[in-house]
């Protein structure tokens, strides 16, 4: 009687044992699993299914690994650590993870690869210095990525979009619409102005669009005009994606606080008293400068001097600013001018109020008749080239530049052209005296056959 329960006792004991053994072997086999799911032996990518999740941090102006291979197919998320010392984004394809301040940690969701993508900051110039993410897919990941170099690699120059031919650039085109050229006179002593600043798609050149970046909508920016002694107040409201700022010439002002880049959704009045005449610069200041030049972000301020130093009535009045232009890498409009190229100087074609050739007879000519007088405003916004400015079949009897007449109404002297370094302004003045279509070009030859060239068409 006694056996049967110390047996049914010892089975018992056992069955326990055995449980003991089973929960410990099943707490083994989870930690295994656990550990490769966190990716203890692979730093970059661990692959569950077809979803892929890593982890980024920053070094510097590096993303840290930057680059990962995945598999087509694969939905990628990251986990971006913004362990750098300033703010950082990540784009990979169309998903963004938004600013990051430092010491932030945003999960992206880069949705479902198919293909290699080069992810990267989108904040201004810091792409240019490294901060690139490539994702590579498949065994062709890295030949592909070697194909794609010039244009996705790491602080390469990248391979432009088709430049258009001065054939191209010139041909007749119905309901062209040019940048307006002609200066209003100056009205009031208090201009008040609100300005937008954006990122924009536009056509840069026949057959080019790209993003431009804009002073309300428009590149160059509006041209302000007033007198000597005038206030100038102008807001300028971030409605971009990144920081902008604005530096006008024409006021003696504190850097620091006006010039100060602003972050998207903000605002800031940049206020200053004209005190001197010319045609003066003005640009978005944020780094790197050069690049938001390019893209559109300049413009002119223009001062008529007051009382016996005022000037002379003209026929018409106009405005030139002379710049290059830099395209977007083939497949990367979006992203504007390709910011190395812009580094390097290597740019494509060069224009008169940022549009090559866009003054040309089949395009928007001037138009005059015999007989006027005409001045024409000039200021060169580069971001680097010099400009000398020559109009074919013309005498200039008058030339202002950078605070000074060269000559004042010359009778028996003249001038054949007006030369300005980037940030430099000045006018000329000239009368037609016979019908015929007089060319005004950028006599550094080999500009105006890139697109600093325009026509008079004088009746
Ligand atoms: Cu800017």
């Amino acid at each position: 009687m006694s056996s049967v329960p110390v047996k049914k006792e010892h089975s018992e004991k056992k069955w326990a044992s055995w449980l003991i053994i089973i929960v410990a072997l099943l707490a083994v086999i989870g930690l295994a699993v656990f550990n490769s799911a966190t990716g203890k032996q692979d730093p970059a990518t661990v692959a569950s299914a077809d979803a892929v999740t890593v982890d980024v941090s920053v070094d510097g102006m590096a993303f840290v690994p930057s680059s990962i291979d995945v598999a087509a197919g694969s939905h990628l998320i990251v986990n971006f650590h913004n362990t750098g010392d300033q703010v950082h984004d990540l784009k990979i394809g169309r998903e963004e993870t938004g600013r990051v301040e430092p010491g932030e940690t945003v999960q992206l969701d880069a949705g479902v690869i198919e293909e290699s993508v080069e992810g990267y900051c989108t904040i201004a110039g810091h792409k240019m210095q490294g901060m690139t993410f490539m994702v590579n897919v498949g065994e062709s990941a890295s030949e592909e990525h070697d194909h794609a170099g010039a244009s996705e690699g790491t602080g390469s120059a990248g391979a432009p979009a088709k430049v258009p031919s001065v054939a191209e650039r010139m041909a007749a085109r119905e309901g062209f619409e040019a940048f307006d050229a002609s200066l209003a006179p100056a009205k009031g002593d208090l201009h008040e102005e609100t300005w937008v600043m954006t990122e924009e798609e536009m056509e840069v050149a026949p057959g080019v669009r790209q993003t431009r970046w804009l002073f309300n909508g428009q590149a160059p920016g509006p041209t302000l005009r007033g007198k000597v002694g005038d206030t100038f107040r102008i807001t300028i409201k971030n409605e971009g994606s990144m920081g902008h700022s604005v530096d006008f010439h024409a006021g003696e002002v504190n850097p620091d606080e006006n010039m100060k880049t602003i972050q998207p959704g903000e605002s800031l009045t940049y206020e200053f008293v004209a005190h001197r005449a010319g045609i003066w610069m003005y640009h978005c200041s944020t780094m790197p400068m050069s690049l938001h030049i390019a893209n559109g972000m300049a413009g002119a301020v223009v001062i008529d001097p007051r009382g016996e130093d005022a000037l002379a009535d003209v026929d018409a009045e106009y405005i030139m600013t002379a710049s290059e232009v830099f395209l977007a890498s083939a497949g990367k409009e979006a992203e504007g001018a390709n910011a190395q190229r812009v580094s390097d100087g290597d740019y494509d074609l060069t224009a008169f109020n940022y549009y090559p050739n866009q003054y040309d007879e089949g395009l928007a000519p001037l138009r005059a008749k015999v007989g006027d007088t005409v001045r024409i405003w000039l200021v060169n916004l580069g971001p680097d080239l010099p400009l000398s400015f020559h109009v074919v079949g013309e005498q200039f009897d008058t030339v202002y530049k950078e605070g000074a007449y060269l000559i004042k109404g010359a009778k028996d002297s003249g001038s054949q052209a007006l030369d300005l370094l980037p940030a430099q302004g000045g006018f000329v003045e000239m009368t037609f005296n016979e019908p015929g279509t007089y060319s005004f070009v950028n006599h550094l030859m080999t500009n105006a056959e890139k697109g600093q060239h325009g026509q008079f068409i004088v009746e």
